[in-house]
């Protein structure tokens, strides 16, 4: 008997979505570049499964079922069109290719269509859930050639992630790098929720003074509210794990945080869109700064820089803080949401963003109860644009406002850095504020660059152009924009 599927790439993701595939009842072909593993792994954690070995790409394309679906779970970039050029002459028409890996969304889409060319379906599937999630259930974003998707559909959809009410967390995301696309938000918005977390975790151990023990405590409570969460479950988690010498473990990691480039490119991704991905952005530069460690170090001895000891009831404190959290995160999805949109109407995906807060539902690093709430949010109105006028978050939102002020402010006087629940308020303030200052800024480009204005008292799209010295001319400019 044939394969159903086969699997390229044996390294963590690759083996446990086997395994996981496995166990639903698929017969998977499995092969590596380095043949060895593929041997390891059917000797190791495959032994004494249905999956079967393959150690030639020929090989594999041969002990599987038409049409072929390959999926390859390697490095993003180069290898994955090597791959690609190499799979393609032993295929026929019709066979499927699937990227599994953190692929930039631009690429997808141009390999959905050159391989539409050659006959062959590509799907470009975002996956989540790290080593777990692939080996018990991932949340799948599949997007590319949608003649594919039925092939594919009851292999993913059985493997993924289910939520509470037994719904896979996968489905159709739309068109060419529709999936990736979406995968990357994911990603940009897991970069937001952990900075978030570090923020309050700051406050509390160096403003608050509280002990390890405590904000153990305060992370599990946490979990119990609307903050119940994955990313919440682990940092109590964290905080609690101790060395051989029984002090947390987290205090001896040094505070330089790494990146792999998903966070980045969401910030550049709105940034070329115009969307004000404040926070996700900010929290990509928070982990900047954190890798400036030695600028730092220099840097707190010549501003003799040092928190100051947050003052009052250390438990309202707490509960300000947990406020401020959750609608700092609020903004944070507002945020993702509003890139999302802004990205599927341009390319035309067609996205459903009910759809793709279920995907984030469970398997997920960002994987929440609060994704609940804004899976009811899009269905309630499709055509939602701020996350935060929907009933229940405005509600959230302004009830949580005086608290999320006060801790804002506090950091800022205490001088504990906190870009980003600074930012969400910044951002939330500014976009709910009738008349913003912009009126002067346009009167500053019109006077040096004679780029023009609309005026309050004409009607829009109407430009105006002053000569402020006297010894401008009264040509606009229609060419260039600072
Ligand atoms: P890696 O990203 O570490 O990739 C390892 C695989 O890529 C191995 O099969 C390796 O083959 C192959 N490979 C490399 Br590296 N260079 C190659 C080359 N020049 N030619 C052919 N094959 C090459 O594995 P991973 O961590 O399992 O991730 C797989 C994909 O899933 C990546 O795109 C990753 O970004 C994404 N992802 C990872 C996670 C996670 O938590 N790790 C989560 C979600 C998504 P070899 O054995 O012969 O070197």
């Amino acid at each position: 008997m044939k394969g159903d599927i086969g699997v390229i790439g044996l390294a963590v993701m690759g083996q446990n979505l086997i395994l996981n595939m496995n166990d639903h009842g698929f017969k998977v072909v499995a092969y590596n570049r380095t043949t060895q593993k593929v041997d390891d792994f059917l000797n190791g954690a495959a032994k004494g499964t249905n999956i079967i070995g393959a150690h030639s790409l020929p090989d594999l394309v041969n002990k599987l079922e038409k049409p072929r679906k390959i999926m390859m779970m390697v490095r993003a970039g180069q290898v994955v069109d090597d791959f690609i050029a190499q799979l393609v002459p032993l295929l026929d028409e019709g066979d499927i290719i699937i990227d599994g890996g953190n692929a930039n969304y631009a690429d997808t889409t141009r390999r959905t269509h050159e391989l539409a060319a050659k006959g062959i379906r590509f799907i470009g599937a975002g996956v989540s859930g790290g080593e777990e999630g692939a080996r018990f259930g991932p949340s799948i974003m599949p997007g590319g050639d949608g003649r594919a998707w039925p092939q594919v559909k009851p292999i993913f959809q059985a493997i993924a992630a289910k939520t509470p009410q037994g719904e896979p967390c996968c489905d159709w995301v739309g068109r060419d790098g529709a999936g990736h696309f979406v995968k990357m938000v994911h990603n940009g918005i897991e970069y937001g929720d952990m900075q978030l977390i570090c923020e309050a975790y700051q406050f509390m151990k160096d403003g608050l003074g509280l002990s390890y023990d405590e904000m153990h405590r305060i992370f599990s409570e946490w979990n119990k509210t609307e903050l119940d969460s994955y990313l919440i479950e682990i940092t109590a988690a964290i905080l609690a794990y101790t060395d051989e010498d029984g002090a947390p473990l987290v205090k001896k990691i040094l505070d330089t945080a790494g990146q792999k480039g998903t966070g980045k490119w969401t910030g550049i991704n709105a940034l070329d869109l115009g969307i004000p991905l404040t926070l996700i952005t900010e929290a990509v530069f928070a982990r900047c700064v954190s890798a400036l460690k030695q600028q730092r170090v220099a840097n707190a001895k010549l501003f003799s820089s040092r928190i100051a000891p947050v003052g009052g009831d250390k438990d309202e404190w707490v509960e300000a803080l947990r406020q401020a959290l959750l609608a700092s995160k609020i903004i944070s999805y507002a945020q993702g949401f509003m890139l999302i949109r802004e990205a599927g109407e341009a390319n035309d995906w067609g996205l459903d963003y009910g759809n793709t807060a279920l995907l984030w539902r469970e398997g997920c690093i960002i994987r929440s109860a609060f994704l609940g709430n804004i899976r009811d949010a899009y269905e309630n109105d499709p055509d939602l644009v701020f996350l935060g006028a929907d009933p229940y978050f405005k509600g959230v939102l302004e009830s949580c406002l005086p608290a999320w002020r006060k801790v804002v402010a506090k950091a800022v006087e205490s001088g504990i850095a906190m870009p980003c629940m600074a930012a969400a308020i910044t951002f939330l303030d500014g976009y709910t504020t009738e008349r913003l200052p912009a009126n002067l800024l346009q009167a500053q480009r019109d006077y040096f660059g004679a780029h023009t204005y609309e005026r309050t008292d004409k009607p829009r799209g109407v430009f105006f152009h002053t000569d402020w010295t006297g010894s401008g001319g009264d040509t606009a400019s229609t060419t260039y924009d600072v």
